[in-house]
């Protein structure tokens, strides 16, 4: 038995350091690293079951054309020379008739590895002119809305959090999706730290919190903007710090009176008394530390509302002390060389066109300058993406040729006229970064490729040659492609950080001198001011101000239904793993008691839940966790023919966010029948 490093590879903030066992060449265990400073050996469910998704009896092992109808799961297997003499068949003839914007790859983060996510991927499509994509279904909203009022997506290092006083997860359900951070608050809670989570429904972190406060959908910027209303009242702003690192706060202390906790309240449903005791403990409080997630961020209004609870911190002068501050994402510091790595110099002039990934449905039935070949990697769109009836309709369609890479047949993969077989991350060597912590990591190979898969590096490199591209960028190593990535001049905090130190030691830290001292010096890490009023906002057509704005679906619909990730799947992967999928049961619908007897709905009965997109059928979970008016389905589930199963995303919308091209999943409104 040998016992090797590796990297979890999943969409997952915490981005663990693994120890997997090899016995005889196969992986048999795969447990939490506890040299990783932040790992520090524990792992979740997911990962640790990841033998069974490796050695899955439904792996796809050799790649496959499609024999049936689309939609039929037909397919005869083929050799890669075959598939790629008809991949560049297929590239051909659609660029000759339509052009290369013909062609649109689609993918996201199902491997989060530089090389296999955006490396040589990009390079690939970059050099074929295809339609680009605007990766834009996971944070960009939230992404944007933090920069506007911080400069960058950068927050402060997770690790200092065990020095907070006060921790408030907003709109984060850590315990499932950010477990290291959870652990980390544990050890601030060990030193008298109080834990406060702010969300829609009584979720498990909620559960283990000290304080749980239930805010309707969408209206967090409110309840920031009541808090601030409160510090200025009450004189709980740190004076010098708001006027020495931050820009527009007399037009902030003006524009938030008419934020009285009366108007608060009744928006946000939370209650003065509420309000009042969160503005206090917040004013108060120090270092208190705002955990920025992405659940409140997938609305309408999702920029505003994070660009919103960004301010906070500035005002009660957070940014200067240890454990203090906030934290949406921190992935500015850990910026590659990304000209180099994916050489957007290669793209033809004029840029092609770009697709929006939230509005995949729209894109493929629209008939003007139409997709012709689509090429889907590292996701899952027929699950994933909003207004899914559209997506499939689109998939359908006759004269559009699909590939899919990927490890298994995933609903996706129904609508393929190929399908090719992906590497498990076992079987590649990676560069990951992290967006929430701040190491580098290395993944080396610790087995060979199963069966005939190929790696996305390997998949597109090879590509490149079947295309006939010369560019000497196409032969590069994958260990050259890590060596360029790693080199930017940009970025000081990359500095002295080689391919060979990370062989060396598995993981190294960012440079980053979180020093008291630098902090107070530069709140922002581009030395910026804090943008309380944001001219740049101004300049956007937004309002420069923080400010509550309600949410866009209208209300034909009485219910709100969010549609958040559940604990034991990864977004839809691992929904096909026996089980994860016996831990999480069966797909249901949690309704409020009155709600439910409104509609005479039973619990455990099936209803069928539906608006203008279309209609599911899932199985009634009546509960308290859950505010009246607001419906939750947990959890990206594969379709199921035989519970007549089909995922939550045929409700939501293309609508995009206020910011960065964002999702608005969590935006729906439905109604609930009885079946
Ligand atoms: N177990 C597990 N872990 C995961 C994932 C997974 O699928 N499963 N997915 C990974 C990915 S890609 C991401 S982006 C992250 C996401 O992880 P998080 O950042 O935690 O975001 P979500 O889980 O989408 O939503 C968090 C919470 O926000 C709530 N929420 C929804 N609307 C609002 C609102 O208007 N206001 C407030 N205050 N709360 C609201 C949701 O109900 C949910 O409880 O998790 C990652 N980790
Ligand atoms: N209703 C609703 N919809 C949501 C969300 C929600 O909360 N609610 N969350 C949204 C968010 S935040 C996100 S990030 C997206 C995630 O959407 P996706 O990125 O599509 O995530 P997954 O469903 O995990 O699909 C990833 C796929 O990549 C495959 N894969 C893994 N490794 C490799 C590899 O090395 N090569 C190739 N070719 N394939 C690989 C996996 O097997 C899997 O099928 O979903 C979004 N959709
Ligand atoms: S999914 Fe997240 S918590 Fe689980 S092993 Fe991977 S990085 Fe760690
Ligand atoms: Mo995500």
């Amino acid at each position: 038995m040998q016992r090797v490093r590796s990297v979890c590879p999943l969409d997952c903030p915490d981005t663990c350091g693994l120890l997997v066992d090899v016995v005889d060449g196969k992986v048999e265990r795969v447990t939490g690293n506890p040299d990783h400073p932040v790992t520090k050996g524990a792992i979740c469910h997911k990962v640790r079951r990841f033998p069974e998704r490796v050695y899955h009896p439904d792996r796809l092992l050799n790649p496959m054309r499609r024999t049936g109808p689309k939609g039929s799961m037909q397919f005869e297997q083929i050799s890669w020379s075959e598939a790629y003499d008809e991949i560049r068949r297929q590239f051909d003839s659609a660029i000759d008739k339509y052009g290369a914007e013909s062609i649109l790859p689609y993918s996201f983060y199902g491997n989060m590895g530089v090389l296999n996510a955006e490396g040589m991927d990009r390079r690939f499509f970059h050099r074929l002119g295809a339609s680009r994509l605007e990766r834009t279904i996971c944070n960009s909203a939230g992404a944007a809305g933090f920069a506007y009022t911080m400069g960058a997506t950068a927050g402060v290092d997770p690790e200092d959090t065990v020095y907070s006083q006060l921790i408030v997860f907003w709109g984060c359900n850590v315990v499932s999706t950010n477990m290291h951070q959870m652990l980390l608050a544990e050890q601030a809670r060990k030193r008298g730290a109080k834990i406060v989570v702010i969300d829609v429904h009584n979720n498990r972190s909620a559960k283990w919190a000290d304080w749980f406060i239930p805010i309707r959908p969408g209206t967090d910027a409110a309840l920031a903007l009541g808090v601030m209303h409160l510090l200025i009242r009450d004189h709980l702003i740190q004076e010098d710090f708001v006027e020495k690192y931050t820009v527009g706060y007399d037009q902030l202390k003006h524009h938030v009176l008419e934020y009285t906790p009366e108007k608060v309240s009744a928006i946000t449903g939370v209650s003065v008394e509420d309000l009042c005791s969160l503005a206090q403990l917040y004013g108060t409080t120090s270092p208190s530390f705002i955990r920025i997630g992405n659940g409140l961020q997938h609305h309408d209004n999702g920029g505003m509302i994070v660009r919103t609870i960004a301010c906070l911190p500035a005002l009660t002068g957070q940014w200067g002390m240890r454990g203090g501050g906030a934290l949406k994402g921190n992935s500015y510091y850990a910026a590659l060389n990304t000209r180099a790595l994916q050489r957007p110099d290669l793209l033809p002039r004029p840029l092609p066109r770009s697709i929006n990934m939230n509005q995949l449905g729209d894109a493929l039935l629209k008939t003007d300058r139409p997709i012709k070949v689509l090429f889907v990697y590292n996701s899952n769109p027929a699950q994933v993406a909003p207004d899914q009836t559209k997506v499939r309709q689109g998939l359908l369609r006759e004269d559009l040729f699909t590939v899919v890479h990927d490890l298994f047949l995933t609903d996706t993969c129904k609508y393929a006229d190929l399908v090719l077989p992906a590497t498990s991350h076992f079987e590649n060597l990676d560069l990951y970064k992290s967006y929430w912590h701040l190491y580098l990591q290395l993944n080396e190979p610790i087995i060979p490729p199963i069966g005939e898969c190929k790696s996305n590096f390997t998949l597109f490199q090879e590509l490149a040659k079947v295309m006939g591209f010369t560019e000497p960028c196409f032969d590069e190593t994958e260990e050259e492609m890590i060596e360029t990535a790693l080199h930017n001049g940009n970025n000081p905090y990359l500095s002295e950080i080689s391919f060979q130190t990370l062989r060396e030691q598995g993981w190294v830290k960012l440079h980053i001198d979180f020093a008291p001292g630098h902090r107070v010096g530069a709140p922002t890490p581009t030395g910026k001011k804090v943008a309380l009023y944001s001219r740049q906002m101004e300049r956007a057509g937004l309002a420069p101000l923080p400010a509550h704005q309600g949410l866009r679906e209208d209300d034909t619909y009485p219910l709100y239904f969010t549609t958040p990730p559940n604990h034991h799947f990864l977004n839809s992967t691992g929904a096909n793993v026996s089980m994860l999928m016996a831990a999480e049961r069966r797909p249901t619908l949690q309704m409020h008691p009155l709600d439910a007897k409104h509609r005479k709905v039973e619990q455990g009965r099936l209803v069928k839940v539906f608006n203008d997109r279309g209609s599911i059928v899932l199985q009634a979970d009546i509960t308290m966790d859950v505010q009246p008016g607001l419906v939750i389905a947990q959890g990206l589930w594969w379709d199921d023919d035989e519970l007549g199963y089909q995922s939550v995303n045929v409700l939501t919308s293309q609508r995009i966010a206020d910011m960065g091209g964002g999702a608005t999943f969590f935006s729906t409104r439905v109604e609930v029948a009885r079946l």
